[in-house]
């Protein structure tokens, strides 16, 4: 009983231990923006116009007479990062600086699932369709301040398909007559007052492993493997190697598309060798420590004897060995 519960509490896989997860936040700017212009009268070309290189994105709605005579819709691109699998992503907003406001204005920000448009060749005519649900509305009300729209569900539906640009559509969310403008900095704008995505997430605690080792012969190649989890590639394990006489080694390694590491190693002592891996925190994880990992270096009693005595010690003892065997043989030949 007492043998069990000695056992028990020594048990070296609940070596490591895990924090819980910080909270990081990063700022994207836009990577493509632009407005685009319905005026469609016969002498107006705004239809086919671009204005991705412009300062200003606009938002423009004008209500008369029982009928929309004109609008102006924003088209901004973010390309995400190649967050790992699994983040929690807790936010994501949205941030405009409205430049001009001539009347406060509801604008609505509208997910599409099309990145294909090109900021210095979209226009009225080749727009790509948004979801007709908007994701967020706010009413863009005074100049000179920053607006953000709520855009946490667009981020994570972006992240659950293979692409990693997210469009996002801002357009009149009015029915009522009205004539407004509002006037926002685009990525051509000037700095700090440019349109960006502000994403906040959890770090992953991830799981390193170490394989168990077994027990190695001196001077013999072999190999120290674990895994990183989840699978991400290109992160850098150290491990630190502690010979019998406690000193230590430390030898990097880096992960493959599974999460796989490993070196390849030969031990130069006799003894009990100790092995932990640690893997540095980044952007996306926490730093973690595997649990160590001990291994038997032993030693082949001849190679032993010939490295205590040499060669020519070795060769002797073989010649004495064959003389005897052949002295036996003879005296056998004798009797027989
Ligand atoms: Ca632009």
């Amino acid at each position: 009983m007492l043998f069990t519960l000695i056992l028990a509490s020594w048990n070296p896989t609940t070596s490591s231990v895990q924090a819980l997860p910080t909270t990081d936040t990063l700022l994207l700017p836009s990577v493509a923006d632009s407005y685009v212009d319905s005026k469609n009268l016969v002498v107006d070309s705004r239809v086919n116009n671009n204005y991705g290189r412009l300062e200003r994105l606009e938002v423009y709605y004008w209500h008369g007479f029982g009928v929309i005579t004109e609008e102006r819709f924003t088209y901004l691109m973010f390309n995400l990062p190649d967050f790992p699998n699994g983040t929690n992503i807790r936010s994501a907003y949205l941030k405009l600086y409205a430049k001009e406001v001539s009347v406060t204005l509801r604008v609505a920000a509208h997910y599409s699932s099309d990145n294909s448009w090109n900021e210095t060749r979209i226009t009225w005519d080749n727009k790509p369709q948004w979801t007709i649900q908007s994701t967020y509305s706010l009413a863009v009300a005074t100049p000179n301040k920053w607006y953000s729209w709520d855009v946490t569900k667009d981020v994570k539906t972006t992240l659950q398909t293979a692409d990693k640009f997210l469009t996002i559509v801002m357009i009149p969310d009015e029915t009522g007559d009205l004539d407004a403008t509002v006037h926002f900095y685009s990525r051509e704008g000037p700095e700090n007052f440019r349109p960006y995505l502000e994403i906040t997430y959890d770090k992953i605690n991830p799981t390193l492993s170490l394989d168990p080792v077994g027990d190695k012969g001196l001077h013999e190649a072999f190999r120290i493997s674990g895994s990183f989890a989840p699978a991400r590639p290109g992160i850098t394990i150290t491990l630190t190697i502690t010979d019998p006489d406690g000193q230590a080694e430390a030898r990097t390694a880096k992960t493959d598309s599974q999460g796989d590491y490993h070196i390849d190693y030969a031990a130069n002592k006799k003894g009990l060798w100790k092995v932990v891996a640690k893997s540095e925190s980044d952007q996306f994880f926490e730093e973690s420590t595997s649990s160590e990992v001990s291994f038997n270096v032993r030693v082949d009693p001849w190679r032993e004897l010939i490295e205590k005595w040499g060669w020519p010690i070795f060769l002797i003892v073989i010649a004495i060995v064959v003389a005897i065997f052949l002295y036996i043989r003879s005296k056998r030949s004798r009797w027989a």
